[in-house]
């Protein structure tokens, strides 16, 4: 197995010297079901499990290894399994809350380069869910494209595109259609040899539809993961890398019912560029562009500059981030820190299991 295929490249390499160097191979997680892992390394792909050391370091969930990371894996001997040692630093990550919980995130994938924030041209179409997503994208780091589906059901696609466009900032908007192809030769152009992809989007509006399209012919993925997975689902049950045929992987995610944000402070402003923009003209540095003097954001809303569903939307998610943000410190002051025992899982393959007593 290639790894620059996988995206392994120079800088990959010197963060792994360490470890290259303690005799352990580079590695690429495809798969992750409560701590079974499946990953790629040099020898091709197989079962792994974490190491209980780094169990018991990682104290928050979001530290383990997730699809997505590089990790550091020895080969048991004898078997065809690898042990989890380290899982290298994360280049991008996409995060969100755990519905319920204040205080915990959940990281769907790590060190992808695009995402591509789906939805549908259809009724259910809405801008002010394609604004959230994009917050969570670029805080995470990666590159956000928004792909507009289903052209084929929508009566006057030039009006809704316009409209994402100008919400989109700096990201590009592509009005494709899984059912008939069309434009989805422009997402094959964001794709290429050692770029990680993934779809995000909510239920139902095409991920797996597309990520058809772009395999072509070879419907099957060639990282063959299906001994690891759960059988007759309709839909996305969990994450999976794709190689494409042309190179560059691509990940399949579960339709979100709801994306609430992590911790989004710079995303925020990236996602709403103008609104930044517009921000530095505010008397105050910090203004919350709510109430206060002078501000140039609420000047712009009023003369009817600055639409008044976009500056709605800003407001709701920056309150959206107080909270969250507020609510993590609280924590953090109390000494939980958000922290959580990682739950021990009954799983033969899990590193002999018994090494940490759960009292
Ligand atoms: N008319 C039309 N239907 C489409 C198009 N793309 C996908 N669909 C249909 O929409 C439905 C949902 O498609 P999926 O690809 O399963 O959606 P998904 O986003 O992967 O859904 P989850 O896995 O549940 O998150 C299926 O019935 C598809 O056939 C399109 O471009 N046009
Ligand atoms: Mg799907
Ligand atoms: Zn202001």
């Amino acid at each position: 197995m290639d790894l620059g295929e996988l995206g392994w490249n120079t800088d990959w390499e010197s963060a792994f010297a360490p470890h290259r160097a303690a005799g352990l191979d580079p590695a690429r997680v495809v798969h992750e079901d409560k701590l079974a892992y499946v990953v790629v390394g040099p020898w091709g792909d197989r079962p792994a499990a974490i190491t209980g050391r780094l169990r018991h370091r990682f104290r928050l969930d979001s530290d383990l290894p997730k699809v997505g990371d590089w990790v550091a894996v020895a080969p048991v001997p004898g078997e065809n399994k690898g042990l989890i040692q380290e899982v290298l630093p994360r280049r991008t990550r996409l995060l969100r809350k755990v519905t319920g919980r204040v205080n915990e995130a959940q990281v769907l994938v790590t060190n992808v380069d695009v995402v591509f924030v789906v939805q549908a041209m259809d009724d259910t179409f809405n801008p002010r869910r394609i604004e959230r997503f994009l917050v969570m994208v670029h805080e995470g780091g990666a590159r956000p494209v928004v792909v507009l589906n289903k052209l084929d059901l929508c009566a006057r696609p030039d009006s809704l595109v316009r409209t994402v466009r100008g919400l989109a900032g700096d990201a590009l908007v592509l009005p494709v259609c899984a059912k008939t192809g069309k434009g989805t030769g422009l997402l094959r152009e964001q794709l290429g040899p050692g770029i990680t992809a993934v779809f995000v989007g909510t239920s139902g509006v095409g991920k797996s539809s597309l990520l058809n399209r772009l395999m072509g012919e070879k419907v099957e993925p060639t990282i063959e993961v299906r001994e690891w997975d759960r059988k007759g689902r309709h839909t996305t049950a969990w994450r999976e890398i794709h190689p494409l045929p042309d190179g560059g992987l691509i990940i399949d995610t579960p339709g979100m019912r709801e994306l609430q944000l992590w911790t989004a402070e710079d995303g925020l402003d990236d996602a709403f560029p103008e609104i930044a923009a517009l921000g530095l003209g505010c008397r105050f540095r910090d203004c919350t562009h709510a109430a206060e003097p002078d501000c140039a954001v609420r000047a712009s809303l009023e003369a009817g500059k600055l639409p008044k569903g976009r500056y709605e939307s800003f407001q709701k998610l920056r309150k959206e981030l107080v909270v969250v943000t507020s609510a993590r410190r609280e924590a953090e002051r109390k000494g939980g820190g958000g922290r959580r025992p990682i739950p021990r899982f009954d799983d033969p393959s899990a590193d002999g299991g018994d090494d940490e007593g759960n009292g």
